[in-house]
């Protein structure tokens, strides 16, 4: 018996560590380990001439290319095509690509792109005042000042109430706070810039004076966040991904952190019959486009974090693609931000209420923090804090803070 089992490799590392187990020299560890590693790259459409080439180009590297019949048969002019190979196949698609005419050296230069902007594992986030390295799963504390957010509406409208949860998060172990002032859960409808700053104000700056961990205004309303901000409020998380220009120049002026969330319509009918063509393709899509355009309106790109919007505009199904597949948005090369908590699809799944839905949403934590998220909003931070610290030991995340 030769004890043959087949290894499990989600990381570079893992190949790495399994081809210098088998004994293979130092030099010849960088080339094997290009052999080892298999991905599967998609691109949208392509010309006919340029998915053509590219199909020789990948199965003279190597690999192959999935596409469809409409390119054999002249009957499309755009088509999708499916890149899969080894790195090392990649490595020779992407030169060879180069010296090709028409497209082929932009799909070159993105495929390069998304590559390696899958493999980045860790980031910097520069706060004002406070750079905070992502190099395991942060954990961000839910605080809504409202009386009508769907999991703790009502719970903290009293400004003292509201700064003593905010203070007891920071010491149940959360990274950054998220304070927030209006609901946008489904159905609800907008609040008035005025009715949202009185609520926020009070909050914001108590805990940007006590606090030693960043805060961030969850908010849509350019002003809001202004104000937020000068009053010492490190981030904006904006659940409209940055689409009002003003918003766009404020968070560039500030030069902080922002969260670009996809929203598919608005709070108020977003959850009538979402639809999407591919889930994860349509927002990977809408989100690449919201940082683009952020830095060109004047954002620093590394300040930006993107967020697929779970249950804003999304069925079940789409949820649950969303988190099974959320390892794919590593492709942007930006930290992840996730919300599961509480929400409705981890009640239809399991078919409780919303006081009832912590270990499905622990559940949804694991599973994201599994895929590469950098962050995930939570509203009960000291289990999930918990939770995520065994899932980063087991994904070896993090590994200089256990003990020997
Ligand atoms: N979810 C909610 C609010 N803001 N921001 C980001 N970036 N991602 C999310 O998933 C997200 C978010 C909804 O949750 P909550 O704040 O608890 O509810 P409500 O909108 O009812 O206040």
């Amino acid at each position: 018996m030769f004890n043959a089992h087949v290894l499990e490799i989600a990381r570079e590392a893992d190949l790495q560590e399994g081809i210098e187990r088998v004994g293979v020299h130092a030099r010849g560890r960088p080339i094997l380990s290009r052999k080892g590693l298999f991905r599967a790259v998609k691109l949208q459409d392509v010309g006919f001439r340029e998915a053509t080439i590219a199909k020789q180009e990948m199965l003279g590297a190597g690999g192959d290319a999935a596409t469809p019949k409409g390119l054999i048969d002249f009957s499309r002019k755009t088509v999708d095509v499916l890149l899969m190979g080894t790195t090392l196949h990649f490595k020779r698609f992407i030169s060879k690509m180069r010296s090709q005419p028409f497209q082929c050296e932009a799909i070159a230069s993105e495929v390069e792109a998304v590559l390696s902007n899958y493999e980045r594992r860790s980031f910097i986030i520069n706060f004002p005042g406070k750079a905070v390295e992502v190099d395991r799963t942060l954990v961000m504390g839910v605080l809504n000042v409202t009386p009508d957010s769907f999991s703790d509406g009502g719970q903290y409208l009293r400004p003292e109430d509201a700064v003593r949860r905010g203070e007891q998060m920071m010491q149940e172990g959360a990274d950054l706070l998220d304070v927030g002032a209006e609901s946008t859960k489904p159905g609800s409808d907008p609040l008035s810039p005025h009715e949202e700053w009185r609520r926020l104000e009070p909050v914001l700056k108590a805990l940007v004076d006590k606090l030693e961990i960043p805060v961030s205004v969850d908010t849509y309303k350019p002003e809001t966040a202004a104000k937020a901000l000068d009053m010492g409020a490190s981030m904006v998380n904006d659940v409209t991904g940055l689409r009002d220009e003003e918003m766009m120049r404020i968070v560039a002026k500030f030069d902080v952190p922002a969260v670009i969330m996809h929203m598919q319509g608005d709070p108020k009918t977003m959850q009538q019959s979402p639809q999407y063509e591919e889930v994860v393709a349509d927002i990977l899509r809408f989100l690449r486009g919201r940082v683009e355009a952020a830095v060109k309106g004047g954002a620093d790109e590394e300040k930006l974090i993107v967020d697929p919007g779970l249950g804003f505009g999304k069925t079940l199904k789409h949820n649950l693609d969303l988190l099974r597949r959320l390892g794919e948005f590593r492709s942007l090369g930006r930290p992840i931000l996730v919300g599961p908590s509480r929400k409705s699809f981890i009640g239809m799944v399991l078919d409780l209420e919303v006081e009832e839905r912590l270990e499905g949403s622990i559940a949804a934590a694991v599973v994201a923090a599994s895929r590469g998220a950098s962050i995930v909003r939570v509203h009960d931070v000291k289990e999930t804090v918990r939770a995520l610290r065994i899932a980063d030991a087991i994904l070896a995340r993090h590994e200089g803070t256990l003990p020997p």
